[in-house]
């Protein structure tokens, strides 16, 4: 299979086993599980998800690593639904459609994204249980990536620093920490799913690179943000500008802000094809990820 061929079944094996695998809208409360529903099978690039299969099939195990990949979109959708609350982001549309609490009301949103945090954890509890040591791993780095100073603590900071003047060290802290932690993490658990999971150093590479990639991810979406349309988008172009948000295109331009997210992809590759194994299709995501249009 070809890149594009690998990252659609990737993505349609995953939409699979999101609709068999979770509770579904007819169960009580549905309203609750309606609302949890909408927001995970809006679409969005399923970034994460795949990023767990990559990590998988770098040195590829009879391990199921599906369950890993749920848990870190369903931790990602529910920071989304937050993120657009209007005591956050106050966005109305995302992944193309209304926001959650647009489509269904405020109380019914915060509660959907509540109820999604120990979802992901419960797919990982239940799917390794068999291998309960790399399960316990597996929820110990999720529940790092997702908290106070990972996910949570970036978006505390970037909220803090909106219409400041923008600061190198504030930036790198929230990007490092908003975007690219969760990004580093599920390449992480992909590949502590695979054959080589326990190998130290390739943990400490995989790692690197998944952080690099994520710093990319996050360059890219400022550039975007004034290079895309909304209809591309799938969620308000010019938001950032809008809120006076703390990005690198606010501080350094577009050109510069260019060649930092070509940089952080040059240094993931580096990492990448030091990991080695079967890295073809990450060495590929990682080039599509800064050619990305949305
Ligand atoms: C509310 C705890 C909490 C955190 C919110 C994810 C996040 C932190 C904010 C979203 C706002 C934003 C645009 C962040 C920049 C990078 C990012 C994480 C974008 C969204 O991820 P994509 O582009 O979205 O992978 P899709 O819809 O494709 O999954």
């Amino acid at each position: 299979m070809n890149f594009p061929e690998k990252l659609k079944s990737f993505q349609e094996q995953f939409e699979k086993r999101l609709v068999s695998d979770l509770p579904k809208s007819t169960e009580r409360p549905s309203r609750l599980h309606e609302a949890m529903n909408y927001s995970l099978q809006a679409g969005g690039k399923r970034l994460r998800p795949v990023l767990v299969l990559s990590g998988h099939s770098l040195f590829p195990s009879k391990l199921d690593p599906m369950p890993a990949a749920l848990a870190v979109e369903i931790i990602h959708t529910y920071s989304l639904i937050h993120d657009d609350l209007p005591a956050m982001d106050d966005s109305d549309l995302r992944r193309g459609s209304p926001s959650c609490h647009r489509a269904f009301d405020e109380a019914t949103a915060i509660l959907a994204g509540d109820a999604l945090i120990p979802l992901a954890f419960e797919q990982l509890a239940r799917a390794y249980q068999g291998s309960s040591s790399l399960g316990l791993e597996l929820v110990g780095l999720l529940a790092v990536a997702a908290g106070s100073q990972k996910l949570v603590g970036g978006q505390m900071e970037d909220l803090l620093a909106e219409g400041k003047s923008p600061e190198a060290d504030t930036l790198s802290y929230v990007h490092a920490n908003k975007t690219a932690a969760m990004i580093e993490t599920s390449l992480l658990m992909g590949f502590c799913l695979s054959e080589n999971g326990g190998n130290i150093e390739l943990r400490s590479l995989v790692s690197q690179a998944g952080q690099s990639l994520g710093l990319a991810f996050q360059a890219v979406d400022d550039l975007l943000d004034v290079t895309s349309t909304t209809e591309e988008l799938g969620k308000e172009a010019a938001h950032d500008q809008d809120t006076e948000k703390m990005t690198w295109v606010r501080m350094l331009g577009v050109k510069q802000a260019n060649e930092l997210a070509c940089a952080h992809t040059e240094q993931a590759l580096r990492m990448i094809k030091e990991i080695g194994g079967d890295n073809h299709f990450l060495l590929k995501l990682a080039e599509h990820m800064l050619r990305r249009k949305n």
